[in-house]
């Protein structure tokens, strides 16, 4: 017998790697996990029947020749098929797109690289044989490439993972059903749960870092509350949330903590609770505690191991053009042209901050043919400004609340630096995100 096995809790790329890989090894059977992950059941419970799942269970006593593996290289995530497995001897093949967690199989072969989803890994094999899949398939594996990249949006997108999307729509990959198998709330436990936590989130800036704290009491432990947590952070604007869920009848907490920024790494804080998971997820199971206490110390681990958020005083450009309150308006637009720059902060004789000059005002000033006149008349003299010690947050909201391209830093009314739009958008343009 010829097996195929994908991990533990098979999630939406395991299915979709799955449908792909059986064109490959048509002989060969696959098997099922015990558990299907919350993300993924709506498409298990309506496709199963086109995959034929054996359970592991019923490799007992059979003889493998061959096993292919998807979506994991790490023994402990395939353990529950092995356990029913006698004397294997056979070959193992692994196809698998976390290269960069090296190779635990010994003897195996490999196909691996660092797609954004397996489901592109195997994809990519097709497209090269030249092979048709059937539409079902092809939605099944889009949903798979689509999960694990957040739609395309995760940093961990490849150009291959857009390339194998494409084959799969001209395979008749169906976007509705692609769309229904990506909604993350689905039951209407979790929709409950989610307006009740919605409504009980506590916010709190430690070092410069906007984060949500939020607790919560439940009956039972329930599934899916991750996706439940993972929606509420899509929608808020912070850097981190840690929720506490106080298990009453276990008198046990759950925590679940996301971030999205390397620079909060809930895997560390939450190894202080002898939980743990990736740098932007992770999650603990706290015993014989008040979920109140949970809340405190998680605050006080906050305070103690987070490092203190980026400020304006790092990204600003500390050189700064100005222009003189002296200047005519013709001299100002020739300073403006000669240094490329769209406008410039305007400063009195003592270097003081007393207006702000663009290229539009003294295009008003070309109309009423007034070159010659003085800047002030023309400058704007309502300029918003930020001191050094304001945070990346504050500066975009200053940025895009008042609609300006530049923010001019100050000390007093002295002007120390200045970040402009290019600034933000080369910062956030290199932020990164976690892949699955
Ligand atoms: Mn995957």
């Amino acid at each position: 017998m010829k097996i195929i096995i994908g991990h533990a809790n098979m999630d939406l790329d395991c299915f979709g790697s799955i449908a792909l890989v059986k064109y490959i090894y048509p002989d060969h059977q696959p098997v099922k996990s015990q558990l299907v992950h919350p993300s993924a059941r709506k498409l298990y419970n309506l496709y199963q029947y086109r995959f034929n799942f054996l359970s592991p269970k019923d490799l007992k006593g059979e003889k493998i020749e061959q096993i292919v593996v998807v979506d994991t290289n790490a023994q402990n995530r395939v353990k529950e098929f092995f356990k029913y497995i006698e004397d294997f001897e056979g070959e193992i093949e692994v196809w698998d797109h976390h290269p960069s967690e090296g190779r635990f199989f010994e003897q195996a072969t490999y196909i691996s690289k660092p797609y954004g989803a397996n489901t592109t890994l195997i994809g990519m094999e097709l497209i090269k044989r030249g092979i048709k899949i059937e539409p079902e398939d092809a939605t099944i594996a889009l949903s798979g490439i689509y999960a694990d990249t957040g739609g395309f949006l995760y940093e961990n997108v490849t150009n291959e993972d857009f390339k194998v999307a494409s084959y799969l729509i001209e395979n008749g990959a169906s976007i509705p059903l692609v769309r229904e198998f990506l909604k993350i709330l689905t039951e209407k436990r979790q929709i409950s749960l989610f307006h009740d936590i919605l409504n009980r989130l506590t916010y709190k800036y430690v070092k410069g870092h906007f984060i949500i704290l939020s607790y919560i009491e439940i009956e039972e432990q329930v599934g899916g509350m991750a996706a439940v947590i993972e929606k509420i952070f899509e929608v808020e604007r912070a850097e981190a949330i840690f929720c506490v869920f106080h298990v009453n009848k276990k008198k046990q907490n759950v925590v679940i903590a996301r971030s999205n920024t390397d620079s909060i790494n809930v895997n560390e804080l939450l190894q202080q609770f002898n939980g743990g998971g990736h740098i932007r997820a992770a999650s603990a199971l706290v015993k014989n505690q008040s979920g109140m206490m949970v809340i405190a110390e998680l605050e006080e681990c906050l305070e103690n191991s987070l490092k203190p958020a980026l400020m304006a005083s790092d990204i600003m450009e500390d050189h700064v053009e100005v222009i003189k309150e002296s200047m005519s308006l013709l001299e100002a637009s020739t300073f403006l042209e000669e240094i490329g720059h769209t406008g410039a902060p305007v400063v009195s004789g003592k270097g003081e901050l007393t207006g702000f000059m663009t290229l539009r005002d003294i295009m008003k000033g070309r109309k009423n043919d007034q070159m010659q006149s003085s800047v002030t008349g023309y400058m704007s003299k309502n300029v918003i400004t930020g001191t050094r010690d304001i945070t990346i947050r504050d500066v975009e909201e200053l940025l895009f609340e008042h609609n300006i391209g530049h923010l001019p830093i100050v000390q007093g009314r002295a002007i120390i630096g200045m970040i402009t739009r290019t600034d933000y958008l080369r910062l956030v343009g290199k932020s990164g995100q976690d892949s699955e």
